[in-house]
């Protein structure tokens, strides 16, 4: 598969959605509804929303019914994204190739942008197609304890109090777990129970899930101490200055090449259920982000 093609077009298909969902820039509060669109729309890679449409297709269902789920994800992470870059989290002026939200709008503005962008995903899924077996309280579920106290957010909070401190490969495992792959592995798991996913094929997506995303902070953490501010969108070398818990910082940077690879074998063979040509995407997916350079 033409893969360059594919994921340009998967942008297209999900930009288009999140522009419907999302309330016009004159939608009072202006400055509000202006910072929520201006995160969303900085040119993030979609990579989730990407991830939960191919595992719809894994499935055999349909981008439409997948695309709310997809864009629901996206929101949360970009939410995610506003909170973490501001002053009292990671303090970041860049994200995306462009100055952070808080730099654009001020602090408050953008905790709030946050929130609504947060709040709005749920507003997102709550017009979700039911699956036979999945109904909306279940994917409501599915999003809200990935991005809650357990998960996403819990996975933050190790990650600040670890900064600093020596840390154990099981904590830092934990932090990966949580912080990044959580929310990868929930996009998915969105997407496989919008096509009605049997139970076999739910867990085949969930251990994919799995292990993709923590491929994916592994990898996140090799180009934080290999490339270019320029190349990755945001500041790069960050987590050596804030001594952050990182693969490379606690196994060195061959180590974690290796980790990396181990990793995307894994979920490679997780997709061993699907009939040839179903997950094509996936295992595509999976081997462009072990080789991506931002
Ligand atoms: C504030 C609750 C809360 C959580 C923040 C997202 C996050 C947790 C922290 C940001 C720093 C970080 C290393 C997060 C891990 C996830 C990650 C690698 C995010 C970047 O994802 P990409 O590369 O970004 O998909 P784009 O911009 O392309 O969407």
């Amino acid at each position: 598969m033409n893969l360059k093609k594919y994921l340009r077009a998967r942008q297209k298909v999900i930009d288009r959605a999140l522009d419907r969902y999302l309330p016009k820039t004159s939608t009072k509060p202006v400055t509000l509804h202006k910072a929520m669109r201006y995160s969303l729309f900085a040119g993030g890679k979609r990579l989730r929303p990407i991830l939960c449409l191919a595992a719809a297709e894994a499935c055999r269902g349909n981008v439409d019914t997948a695309l709310p789920l997809a864009c629901a994800v996206e929101c949360i992470h970009t939410y995610s994204l506003v909170h973490d870059d501001l002053p009292s989290m990671d303090n970041d002026d860049f994200r995306r190739g462009r100055p952070t939200c808080h730099k654009v709008f001020g602090d408050g503005i953008a905790v709030l942008a946050g929130d609504a962008l947060l709040t709005i995903a749920f507003e997102i899924v709550s017009n979700a197609k039911p699956a036979l077996r999945y109904d909306i309280s279940i994917l409501l579920r599915e999003i809200a304890v990935a991005a809650g106290s357990r998960k996403l957010i819990a996975g933050q909070v190790a990650d600040l109090e670890a900064e600093g401190k020596r840390v154990k490969r099981d904590q830092l495992r934990f932090i990966h777990e949580n912080k990044t792959a959580a929310m990868l592995k929930s996009s998915m798991r969105l997407g496989a129970m919008s096509a009605n996913a049997d139970a076999r094929k739910l867990s085949a997506i969930t251990q994919f899930g799995e292990q993709l995303g923590l491929a994916f902070q592994v990898i996140d953490d090799i180009l934080d101490v290999t490339q270019t501010s320029e190349i990755l969108g945001k500041s790069a070398g960050k987590d050596v200055a804030a001594k952050k818990a990182t693969y490379p910082a606690v196994i060195g940077l061959e180590k974690s090449r290796g980790e990396a690879r181990r990793l995307t074998r894994q979920a490679h063979d997780a997709l061993s259920v699907f009939q040839e040509g179903d997950a094509e995407a996936l295992h595509a997916l999976a081997n462009y982000l072990l080789e991506r350079e931002y």
